[in-house]
């Protein structure tokens, strides 16, 4: 997979990219990361990449020659292009599994109220992380990064994101690991049984009462 980022502040991106997982992913050839600096895309002489709004109002508007012209540079034809913006689709979990097969993804960030609408006409998607609002798209590019990299294979083992919750529709059971007894906090009996079925009985039950506690919606959903 090739990941694109337009950015005017690729720096940000330099600890995520090239820590953990997500460096692992890179280095063993599942993925590739690029950041591009849109502003050097400018086709005026001080680097301009935004400007005040056509009919007036607060704020300034990310030009569209700049980010045409970085798209035109990167030259991809089958590509998701995702355009980074607090009003698009709510990113999840069955989002993150669909992009995670793809070859090319292209995440475009601006600023909120700041695309020159001509700009929307190079996404296939545009996309949100949740209902509030950010300073600019990159951090929400980098939580979709880390979402959709451990889902392609290889990157992790297969048994660790099955589980995961939503995956399941269900919010993950407790884990616990040694010591079998912290601070009077103990292990559960039945972990150390050894009888896998009902461990597995044990953790199904848990992993319903969290939803039913924390997440009803999700149990809701399911049975749609
Ligand atoms: Cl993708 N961008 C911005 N600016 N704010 C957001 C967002 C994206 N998702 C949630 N809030």
């Amino acid at each position: 997979m090739n990941i694109y980022y337009l950015t005017l502040f690729p720096e940000m991106y330099e600890g995520i990219l090239s820590s953990s997982i997500l460096k692992r992913a890179e280095d063993k050839g599942l993925v590739n990361y690029q950041t591009l600096n849109f502003r050097e895309y400018a086709n005026n002489k001080h680097n301009q990449v935004d400007d005040y709004p056509y009919g007036g109002g607060a704020g300034m508007v990310l030009k569209p020659e700049p980010v045409y012209r970085a798209m035109d540079e990167i030259d991809l034809d089958n590509a998701r292009v995702l355009l980074m913006c607090p009003s698009g689709r709510r990113f999840d979990q069955t989002f993150a599994e669909e992009l995670s097969t793809e070859e090319n993804i292209v995440f475009i960030n601006g600023h909120y109220e700041g695309y020159d609408e001509r700009i929307r006409k190079l996404a296939t998607d545009e996309v949100s992380i949740g209902d509030y609002v950010l300073t600019g798209g990159e951090i929400a590019s980098m939580a979709m990064t880390d979402a959709i990299v451990r889902l392609i294979p290889g990157v992790i083992q297969k048994e660790s994101h099955e589980n995961d919750s939503f995956s399941t529709g269900m919010l993950e059971h407790p884990h616990y690991t040694r010591p079998r007894e912290y601070r009077g906090m103990k292990v559960p009996d039945v972990l150390l049984s050894g009888d896998h079925k009902k461990i597995e009985e044990w953790r199904y039950e848990e992993s319903l009462k969290r939803t039913r506690e924390r997440r009803p919606d999700l149990l809701e959903e399911n049975e749609k």
